[in-house]
């Protein structure tokens, strides 16, 4: 029986995941309790490979999109993230199955049961148990994400490049999922500096689970989430 916290962390381009990310990790493993911080695509050896095809590959039919999105996230359920949840880490994901819905669903347009399907198979059923939606309007993220490439001297990404009303319909998608899935989604305005972003994250996720304010060591029991 898995006793860990399977926490995932969505939104479009830009939206500041991966910054918020780091700051629960960093706070969680700052009161001793064991974090896993992995991504999608990409959170395995095989998934590496995959996150290269899939972010520079100039042309992929969105079918086989799809599935190298499924196989990665096959792979990864069943080699870091089960794992760790059975070994009571509390796992913090970049990116899930909200991802496919919205980009691969809601972006390109394919069956949202056939995505469904193929989010259960991949996943084993393995649902997060909080998911935070950073919204943000698609301008903003698309800008900050254009800001940071500059700086890095990085052209954009072949997914940075398509059109907005793609962007628009992919937030509209995670607007969906966050009506439809009330009870596992909290939604963050992501308009926020990000320690006020890392501040709402906090708090919504020690309401839930009050044993992840205290230090690991004054826990007396793991608690079930
Ligand atoms: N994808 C898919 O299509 N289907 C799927 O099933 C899955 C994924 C799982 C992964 O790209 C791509 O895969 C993604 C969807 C697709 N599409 N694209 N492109 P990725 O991993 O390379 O990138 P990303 O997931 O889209 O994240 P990102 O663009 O790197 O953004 P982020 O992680 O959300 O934001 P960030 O890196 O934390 O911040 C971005 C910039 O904004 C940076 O300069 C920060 O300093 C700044 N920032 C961050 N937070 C703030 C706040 N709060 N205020 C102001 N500025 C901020």
């Amino acid at each position: 029986m898995p006793t860990g916290y399977f926490i995932t962390l969505e939104g479009g381009e830009g939206a500041g995941k991966t910054t918020l990310l780091t700051h629960l990790a960093r706070k969680l493993e700052t009161l001793g309790h064991p974090t896993l911080t992995t991504r999608e695509p990409g959170g395995t050896p095989l998934g590496n490979i995959l996150r290269q095809l899939l972010l520079e590959s100039d042309r992929l039919a969105p079918t086989t999109e799809l599935l190298l999105y499924a196989a990665d996230r096959a792979e990864h359920v069943s080699q870091t993230i089960q794992p760790a949840l059975n070994g009571g880490k509390i796992v913090l994901c970049d990116r899930y199955t909200d991802s496919t819905v919205a980009y691969q669903g809601y972006g390109r347009q394919l069956d949202l049961d056939l995505i469904q399907q193929l989010n259960q198979i991949a996943t084993c059923g393995l649902a997060p148990h909080l998911t935070f939606w950073l919204d943000l309007p698609v301008e903003t993220g698309l800008k900050r994400a254009g800001d940071r490439a500059k700086n890095m001297g990085q052209s954009l990404d072949r997914l940075e490049q398509t059109p907005l009303d793609f962007h628009h319909r992919l937030h509209h998608g995670f607007r969906q999922l966050a009506e439809q899935n009330g009870d596992r989604i909290a939604r963050l305005d992501a308009t926020q500096p990000p320690d006020c972003l890392a501040t709402a994250a906090w708090v919504l996720l020690t309401t839930r689970w009050p044993e992840l304010a205290q230090t690991a060591q004054s826990r007396s029991t793991p608690a079930q989430p």
